[in-house]
């Protein structure tokens, strides 16, 4: 990627460090995507764009904002995209999967935190990744303590707008969304210098719905008995989808589902007859964070879901395009992001009976709750999801960890015990 050298040092690029980074994310790509055997031909795009993931799109980003664009970067799914790309701005999700950016986050912040929390404050604090350096604004949210009290030190660095994500799911709450939607569209439109009109807005949110769909078209095919795409790769697709531009996506992703269709109707699997079925429930696992998916896969097991922002959590639920008027789609979009069950709200029954209903639809044999270190909200929302599973006979494991790889051989130990399990 040598060609864009001259771009990232535009960028302000920390380049030693930056090589560091992306020499780490090579090698680790080769080791777990590359080396799977049988994988949809299709996946070839997303290999490419992996390998371009600092280069190509950041080049689409520098030339829109040449033309006078904006870019907005998010770090969560309550952030309505449809409403910055109606400003006519460029919406990335900032990924924050790497240990790689924890010290340099431990420097402004508390060791005991949420390793998403210090990798996002490290990314931005050691000057190596090219969409933060790009974003003219960051969006943030009031879901949990440790992100809500980082926008204010972020906003030392780089602007930061935060929408107020409301704790429950009351009437009065839905309707404070939409309050804090129609904050953000003001915020968007003075930054942007563009109106939001309710013409653009409908065609932002027709693009997102397809977004959606084509993502839970790709999901649905993992529920064949024969499985068409790894967890890896699916997981990959997903991780994407929060920063390729969306027409694209939605074209590349068509011809994935297709293909994978056809696979179901072959009975050409990836995995062999009796591979125990798992779903990954819980917090996100955001780009480079495959490792859970690796350990199951390279251990004997199978993931055919994740319950998870970077899963089911991203791209369920449509937003009901019918409102002539910005106020009644505010409205549509405000509904549609309040069922997403975020552990951040009280109760959160609604999610115990999604992670029921996805682990029958998807035939699991045995769910996987993934924590990352210091999230309370999931961490004490287990206690629920264990108890619901277990009565239903569907057998369960906590593994909580932070981004480090010193545990590594800790979790494979405990995963080859509990698909041994399960077989
Ligand atoms: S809607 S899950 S993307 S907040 S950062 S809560 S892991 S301690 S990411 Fe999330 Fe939005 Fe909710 Fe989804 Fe815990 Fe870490 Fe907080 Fe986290």
């Amino acid at each position: 990627m040598g060609e864009y050298t001259a771009l990232w040092q535009s960028l302000g690029l920390d380049l030693e460090r930056h090589d560091q980074l992306m020499v780490a994310l090579g090698s680790m790509y080769e080791e777990m995507f590359l080396s799977q055997e049988n994988r949809p031909a299709a996946m070839e795009y997303y290999d490419f764009l992996v390998s371009e993931i600092h280069g190509l799109r950041i080049q689409e980003l520098t030339d829109h904002k040449a033309k006078g664009g904006k870019v907005v970067a998010t770090f969560c799914v309550f952030v309505p995209e449809e409403v910055s790309l109606a400003a006519g701005a460029i919406s990335v999700g900032l990924c924050a999967g790497s240990h790689f950016w924890v010290p340099d986050g431990e420097k402004v912040l508390p060791r005991n935190l949420c390793p998403m929390i210090k990798a996002g404050m490290g990314a931005k604090l050691s000057k190596t990744c090219p969409y933060y350096e790009s974003a003219d604004l960051v969006v943030g949210e009031t879901t949990c303590d440790g992100k809500k009290k980082c926008w204010e030190l972020l906003n030392e660095y780089i602007p930061v707008h935060v929408m107020d994500v409301p704790q429950m799911k009351r009437e009065k709450d839905i309707q404070h969304w939409g309050e804090e939607i129609k904050t953000y569209i003001t915020k968007m439109e003075q930054l942007t210098g563009n109106d939001i009109t309710p013409e653009k807005l409908a065609a932002k949110i027709e693009l997102i719905n397809k977004k959606r769909a084509v993502l839970q078209r790709i999901h649905n095919a993992r529920k064949a008995a024969a499985i068409p795409i790894s967890g890896k790769d699916a997981l990959l697709v997903t991780q994407i989808a929060f920063y390729d531009d969306p027409e694209r996506f939605i074209e590349k992703g068509q011809a994935l589902a297709e293909e994978l269709e056809q696979r179901i109707e072959d009975g050409t699997g990836v995995f062999s007859e009796g591979t125990p079925r798992i779903m990954i429930a819980g917090t996100p696992t955001a780009v480079p964070n495959w490792q859970l998916h690796h350990i199951i896969e390279t251990s004997g097991g199978a993931v055919v879901c994740e319950e998870s922002c970077i899963g089911t959590r991203y791209f369920e639920n449509q937003v009901v395009n019918t409102g002539a008027t910005l106020d009644a789609q505010i409205a549509a979009l405000a509904d549609r992001y309040m069922k997403i069950n975020c552990s951040c709200f009280t109760p959160n029954t609604a999610r115990v009976e999604d992670v029921l209903h996805l682990a029958k639809k998807f035939n699991v044999d045995g769910v996987v709750y993934y924590n990352l270190q210091f999230c309370h909200g999931y961490a004490v929302e287990y206690l629920k999801i264990e108890r619901a599973l277990k009565q239903a006979g569907i057998p369960v494991i906590i593994i909580e960890t932070d981004y480090s790889d010193n545990d590594t051989e800790q979790i494979r130990t405990r995963i080859e015990a509990f698909l041994e399990m399960l077989r």
